[in-house]
């Protein structure tokens, strides 16, 4: 450290000493295999083991055997569901959702999610209209789904992003009004909840992804959650190709079935989920002590009286303070191995199935616009030693820097 000592210039004029170079921290050292952005929870092999050898002695592999009926009864319990259908992934469950309410022309959505999210929509039929996202929860903003019902509306697909969720006082409002129905995408927002309330409980109906991925999850799997027990009914035949019994087939279903293999993971997995949150919330917290170092480096926190699902880790990268691009940052930590994620861009308005969609136009949607280009996941699962925590830290710190 130290000012430079002053050297005599050529020349001899009076301009200023030069300025020493700004302190650069040692460059860490990178991780010696990737850091992912997650990692499944794995429970001990020998209790799945214990389970498989249960479904090997019953022989009964699929069609709600005797995991998938426990499973169903410990996740409605655990997110306090009235009803809660599974599915062999979230995807098919929204697939579902859309055709048990019977959405049909058009559907107001957002376009800062996963693909899934509009192409259920495409799926069904029905033209996604994509509205603008608040710059707080970076969900739907109430106001801008207003402008955009048309006769042809049908309903409103939310998505409790990250975890996050909808302002689903204010999306009610509007549904009663118009008459639309209401579908909650909640593949992040396992264990949320709202002033108590648990996050499957709003709307017509909540899609939680069980995806590797997932702090809980079964590999691949999902569910829908509903308050209203007809609903349930239409789900569960829609999900088993609409067949009411050996004679009677009521509607065009699909195949939405989880394997009794997939539920067999999900108990045991079930059983280490909150251990995992508190780990995560450890995590969380580390995370957030080192970053308050950086003014252009902003926390998406949960609301005060959201229950946090802890599902990722989202920061937001200001380029006019951190001087450093998220795109930028994001390319100098793959130096380092660590394979941080742009979850959710590009926004879905932008892929080349909507983007000739007038709601898809960048002039309607300029806060998705502008938070798609700075959000950045970081690498955030129970697995993360605090030390590996540090380390990430220190390869952010010299990213800003350098
Ligand atoms: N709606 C929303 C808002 C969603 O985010 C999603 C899914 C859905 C609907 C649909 O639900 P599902 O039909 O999937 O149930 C991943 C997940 O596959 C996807 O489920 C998830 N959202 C999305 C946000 O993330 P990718 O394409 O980013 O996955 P991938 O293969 O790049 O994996 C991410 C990282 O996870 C890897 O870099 C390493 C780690 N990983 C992944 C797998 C599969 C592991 O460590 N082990 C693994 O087995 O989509």
């Amino acid at each position: 450290g130290g000012p430079a000592p002053e050297r005599p210039r050529a020349g001899g004029g009076a301009a200023p000493p030069p300025r020493p170079p700004p302190a650069m921290p040692d460059r860490p050292l990178p991780f010696d295999q990737p850091v992912f952005v997650t990692r499944p929870l794995l429970p001990p092999l020998e209790g799945f083991v214990g389970r498989l050898r249960d479904v090997w002695s019953s022989g009964w592999l699929a069609n709600g055997g005797a995991q998938h009926q426990a499973l169903e009864r410990a996740l409605s319990e655990h997110l306090r569901c009235a009803h809660l259908s599974l599915f062999n992934n979230g995807t098919i469950g929204l697939i579902v959702a859309c055709q048990a309410v019977r959405l049909s022309g058009e559907v107001i959505t957002t376009p800062f999610s996963f693909p899934a999210t509009p192409h259920v929509l495409s799926w069904n039929n029905v033209t996604p209209v994509f509205a603008d996202v608040e710059p707080g929860t970076m969900n739907l903003d109430p106001a801008a789904i207003e402008p955009l019902i048309t006769a042809r509306t049908t309903g409103i697909l939310g998505v409790h992003v990250y975890g996050t969720p909808c302002q689903v006082d204010a999306i009610d409002e509007i549904a009663r009004f118009y008459g639309l129905k209401v579908i909650y995408d909640a593949a992040h927002a396992f264990g949320a909840e709202i002033d108590g309330r648990p996050i499957g409980s709003f709307g017509d109906a909540t899609m939680f992804s069980f995806h590797a991925t997932k702090l809980f999850h079964t590999a691949e799997g999902g569910a829908l959650a509903v308050n209203d027990p007809d609903l349930k009914r239409r789900i569960d035949l829609l999900k088993n190709f609409g067949i009411r019994d050996e004679e009677h087939v009521v509607m065009p279903g699909i195949n939405g079935k989880m394997s009794e293999l997939s539920a067999a993971l999900g108990l045991e997995v079930l059983k280490l989920v909150d251990a995992e949150r508190t780990r995560r919330a450890h995590i969380a917290r580390l995370y957030a002590q080192r970053l308050a170092a950086h003014a252009g480096v902003s926390l998406l926190r949960p609301p005060a009286n959201v229950r946090d699902s802890l599902q990722y880790f989202v920061v937001r990268i200001d380029a006019s303070r951190t001087g450093v691009s998220r795109d930028l940052l994001h390319a100098r930590l793959r130096e380092f191995n660590i394979v941080t994620r742009k979850y959710f861009y590009p926004l879905c308005s932008r892929y080349s199935c909507y983007r000739h969609l007038p709601s898809a136009q960048p002039a309607n949607l300029p806060v998705a616009t502008r938070i798609a280009s700075e959000v950045l996941c970081l690498p955030f699962h129970g697995g993360l030693s605090d030390d590996a925590v540090h380390r990430i830290c220190d390869a952010i710190d010299h990213a800003i820097a350098g």
